[in-house]
């Protein structure tokens, strides 16, 4: 079984359980053959970002994650946004109630795995006639609740900071911070995506340094969002911030399917055999 001893973190990739018009990752085809092919190139785990976790037949997903010798280290949870526009900021009190208990059903399904669950793309962006406090407010409400339901679920939350022309909420690590150190909730931390960062932060190592131990979890893709290598990021800078940090999370991999998905697939597992 390859390995990859050079590297202090395990790899996971990010698959899309369903199709999606999110370009940034790969929709599951084949599942088995794209979990056996994963496994095969030496990832130890598969990341899943789930619409609604109402379509995920768990029992023989879990069956078929134990044969592949596959964890799954989180559930990404953006896609209900993207498809069907629930957000924890809506202005509509019944589209933030949807989003939560859409996230609700996220952590029951996470908790199969010991997953964390991504907030990302879910929190929405500003919308008329919202202020950015009161966005901010019901982003925090929402968090405490849900940070609640995780404890009892034994998951982790992971705010994930994501760039400005995706969202205006919550840009930089600086900012989930703000929004997550005030809560005090030790199982409440931060996800650190390098293609969000490169774009949002003035020192990627200088964000990871601030971040420390609310480091939860790590997206890795390059500048432009393909597999690392094929752009120009400099990542021996940010995997020596991780290590200083003694970062023991993942390193999962959400680049775009290009120039295919079995290209940056096998380029990610290269890249990591280069560290
Ligand atoms: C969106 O760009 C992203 O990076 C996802 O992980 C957020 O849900
Ligand atoms: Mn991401």
């Amino acid at each position: 079984m390859p390995g990859f001893e050079a590297m202090a973190w395990p790899l996971a990739f990010v698959l899309s359980w369903q199709p999606t018009r999110f370009e940034a990752v790969t929709a599951v085809g084949d599942l088995e053959r794209d979990l056996e092919g994963l496994r095969a190139l030496g990832y130890a785990g598969v990341e899943l970002a789930v619409r609604d976790p109402a379509t995920v037949p768990v029992p023989s997903l879990k069956a078929l994650l134990e044969r592949c010798g596959l964890q799954v280290p989180a559930i990404g949870t953006g896609q209900a946004w993207v498809e069907e526009g629930l957000s924890l900021t809506h202005p509509d009190p019944a589209v933030r109630r949807a989003a939560l208990a859409r996230l609700e059903a996220h952590l029951e399904l996470a908790a199969e795995w010991g997953a964390l669950v991504i907030i990302g793309l879910i929190r929405g962006r500003r919308m008329e006639g919202v202020s950015r406090a009161q966005a901010l407010d019901w982003l925090s409400e929402a968090l405490v609740r849900l940070a609640d339901r995780a404890a009892s679920h034994r998951v982790r939350l992971a705010v994930e900071p994501l760039n400005r022309y995706e969202t205006d909420l919550l840009n930089t690590v600086e900012e989930a911070l703000s929004l997550i150190e005030p809560l005090g909730l030790s199982h409440v931390g931060v996800l650190l995506d390098t293609f969000h960062a490169n774009i949002e932060e003035a020192s990627l190592e200088g964000a990871i340094a601030r971040v420390r131990d609310r480091l939860f979890h790590v997206h890795i893709a390059d500048s432009n969002r393909w597999a690392p290598g094929w752009g120009h990021l400099d990542f021996d800078p940010v995997l020596k911030a991780l290590r200083e940090i003694g970062y023991r999370g993942w390193l999962s991999a959400e680049v775009l399917p290009q120039p295919s998905s079995e290209e940056a697939r096998a380029q990610v597992v290269r890249w990591a055999r280069g560290r």
